[in-house]
């Protein structure tokens, strides 16, 4: 059935006198606001499919490392803002803020935590590391590394050369509700173990004894590292047709859910010369580029993406992706907030 609605009306067409007294009242109608704020059919996202290379953002960020002193910046950060939201806003996506951060030899990036959860994915340098709640988390190329809502977490650098990483944190979320903040702390003291990928999480499908009585805080594992989750896509590409989607999502090793409520985290490989049509869903996303060049086409806009490269697509878009080289693989980190939108019950998948 398809259903015929009449134009709304419009605020011009209603008397001034009327207005004024509304306005005057902190009044305002609905109807000539209707269609924006509930458009039919499907959202209207003001996110627009966007590039950053990093070829550009590297010179940019590295000077910032000669502009401003650690002690003046706190996170040394250049933030993708998608031109859709305007550059104040530090929107990514409506729900993803995304930037890259810098820290240089020596540096620290003091203790704080606040009411947005971070994702870090290592970007290149060495001796790089993260404490989060007194674990010591190594930041190597490619690793991935959570920082969840109100965990103090610090940043230190004790090799040589900058260090630079991708961050990616639900802040707009958190701005929208009016609830972000954050708190200054002192500096943590770091155990020595090594991380719980090494440890009590060293292989997926085997977690402590002790787990199956009392489940342990909601966040057992923080890092992830790269190597790992590159020879598990390569063991997975091996027993997966080509055309189909090579995809592993990060989860949480106690529950198997979604490593954080809000924003979901998954890595793709590209066999050389694939081409892919993710799923189409509801939900907004940024892709990062580990490793090799790839093509790919977001709502109807294209792009060549490389190493480090970071892709803006907007919620419902549909999104393709080929792999440009005929010799070697290609490897992408996706971020999208389709664990929000599944909390509270609006994510979709839709058909071809
Ligand atoms: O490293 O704690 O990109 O607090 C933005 C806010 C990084 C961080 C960001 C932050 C951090």
């Amino acid at each position: 059935m398809n259903l015929v609605t009449p134009a709304l009306g419009t605020l011009e067409e209603l008397p001034a006198d009327y207005r004024e007294a509304m306005a005057a009242r902190n009044l305002v109608p609905l109807w000539p606001s209707m269609r924006a704020f509930l458009p039919h059919g499907a959202p209207r996202p003001q996110t627009r499919p966007a590039l950053w290379r990093y070829a550009e953002v590297r010179p940019l960020l590295l000077r910032a490392g000669e502009l401003t002193p650690i002690e003046k910046a706190e996170r040394r950060v250049l933030v993708f803002a998608n031109p859709g939201h305007g550059l104040d806003g530090l929107h990514c996506t409506g729900t993803i803020y995304v930037g890259m951060q810098l820290i240089l030899p020596g540096e620290t990036a003091p203790s704080h935590r606040h009411t947005p959860a971070a994702v870090r994915l290592v970007v290149e340098g060495e001796g790089g590391f993260t404490v989060v709640n007194g674990e010591r988390l190594p930041m190597r190329r490619g690793d991935l590394i959570l920082t969840p809502a109100l965990q103090w977490h610090e940043h230190h650098h004790a090799g040589t050369g900058p260090v630079v990483w991708l961050d990616a944190l639900d802040l707009p979320l958190l701005v929208a509700m009016e609830a972000s903040y954050a708190v200054e702390g002192t500096r943590q003291t770091a155990r020595a173990a090594p991380d719980a990928s090494a440890t009590r999480y060293r292989r997926a499908g085997l977690v402590p004894f002790a787990s199956l009585g009392a489940r342990p805080g909601p966040y057992p594992l923080l890092r992830w590292p790269w190597e790992e989750v590159r020879a598990a896509l390569e063991a997975l590409a091996d027993d997966t047709p080509r055309g189909a989607a090579v995809h592993l999502a990060y989860v949480n090793p106690e529950t198997g859910e979604e490593c954080l409520p809000t924003l979901g985290f998954s890595a793709l490989m590209l066999r050389p010369g694939e081409e892919l049509a993710l799923p189409r869903d509801s939900a907004s996303a940024v892709f990062h580029v580990v490793e090799g060049r790839i093509q790919a086409e977001v709502a109807g806009t294209g792009f060549d993406a490389e190493d480090a490269d970071v892709i803006a697509a907007p919620a419902h878009a549909p999104v393709r992706l080929a792999n440009r080289s005929a010799a070697e693989p290609a490897f992408l980190f996706r971020i999208d907030d389709a664990p929000l939108q599944r909390r509270i019950g609006i994510y979709e998948r839709f058909g071809a």
